[in-house]
């Protein structure tokens, strides 16, 4: 399998983030990607790619002009404004606000073009999430000229990231990114398989009026996990694209037998949908381990089992990395999943 690192990855390191009133060390750290690439080169999986470098326009397919501006100047802009260390935003557009002007002010475009506080706007975001967005084009790339498969090791990771807004540790939405670019290099239907254990929010948003992207998505229940005001089972997609969202949210502790029966729903009507394409964002925060969710995944019994089922669908793949957050074991589970899926 071809493999694409962004060697950039590191430009974005958080300092921290809150937790409880208190600043804990952040969960999406570098450490993430160092330990999934030393996973592979343990096992000799996949063949290296240069990371290419793309133009914005390819970008703009997926995120707004406006948005991709502001995030590429806004820490920039923060430390001329005197702002000391990472940005976050403190004041948010609530129903009844206008988000259609962009402010004059600073915190407000911070808040206009985010939706939480738990993602620090580091010095590095942009030239990170750049870099990982070019990963990610590489591998599209890739598949559209016919591999069987590719996976992009990069972070941060991007399902949350909407076309205009960051958050949930994302700022680029690599997967809708790759997933436009299919669409535009010859595949008329691209299905996104999405196993992260959080929604992904924003590549339903992106895709959510549209029939040529399939999105199906198998996460914790909404109203019990982040990012909350999204992801549920009756968000079925509008005007022509209704029937082409399908979310299979499970309840937190889900057992590993009842993520499959949804991982097999998924499936299914991936099939039905017959995608020439398929991009899977490749969270595994779903493992038993993982210190921010509830589901029950195992290293040997069960990645093995994902990477085969999504083989058996015998459809070009890009696996994109997202979550996962058990450091030390987070390799050796994107290596069981790919691994798995090379077996078949
Ligand atoms: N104290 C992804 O997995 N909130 N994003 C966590 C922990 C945000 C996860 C709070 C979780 C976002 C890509
Ligand atoms: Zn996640």
């Amino acid at each position: 399998m071809k493999v694409i690192h962004n060697d950039l990855h590191h430009l974005h390191a958080a300092e921290f983030e809150f937790f409880r009133g208190d600043k804990v060390e952040a969960f999406e750290k570098s450490a993430r990607a160092d330990f999934v690439l030393r996973a592979l080169q343990d096992v000799k999986f996949g063949e290296y790619v240069e990371r290419e470098s793309f133009p914005d326009d390819v970008i703009t397919r997926v995120h707004s002009a406006r948005y991709l501006n502001f995030i590429r100047g806004a820490h920039a802009e923060y430390l001329s404004l005197g702002g000391k260390g990472d940005a976050f935003p403190s004041v948010w557009s609530i129903r009844g606000m206008r988000s259609d002007v962009e402010p004059k002010n600073f915190a407000a475009r911070m808040g206009l073009y985010s939706f939480d506080s738990g993602t620090p706007l580091t010095p590095g975001a942009y030239a990170g999430s750049r870099a990982g967005a070019d990963c990610a084009l590489t591998g599209a790339k890739l598949v559209a000229q016919g591999e069987r498969s590719a996976f992009v090791l990069t972070r941060p990771p991007g399902h949350h990231a909407g076309s205009d807004f960051f958050g949930g540790y994302c700022f680029l939405n690599n997967a809708a990114i790759a997933a436009q670019y299919l669409r535009d290099y010859g595949a008329s239907r691209v299905a996104i398989l999405d196993v992260d254990y959080h929604h992904g929010n924003g590549t339903q948003e992106i895709f959510y009026a549209r029939d040529d992207v399939f999105f199906a998505s198998i996460h914790a229940d909404p109203s019990t996990d982040y990012p909350f005001f999204l992801g549920y089972a009756d968000e079925e997609g509008e005007g022509a694209g209704r029937g082409f969202n399908l979310n299979l949210p499970l309840a937190q502790g889900a057992s590993p037998e009842s993520w499959f029966a949804a991982l097999e729903v998924a499936i299914a009507k991936t099939r039905v949908f017959k995608p020439d394409a398929l991009v899977v964002s490749l969270g595994v925060d779903t493992y038993e381990g993982d210190p921010i969710s509830h589901f029950k995944l195992r290293t040997r019994e069960d990645y093995p089992r994902l990477g085969e089922m999504i083989a058996a669908m015998k459809v070009p793949t890009l696996f994109i990395l997202e979550g996962g957050y058990a450091v030390k074991e987070i390799g050796d589970n994107v290596v069981s999943t790919l691994t798995g899926f090379e077996s078949k």
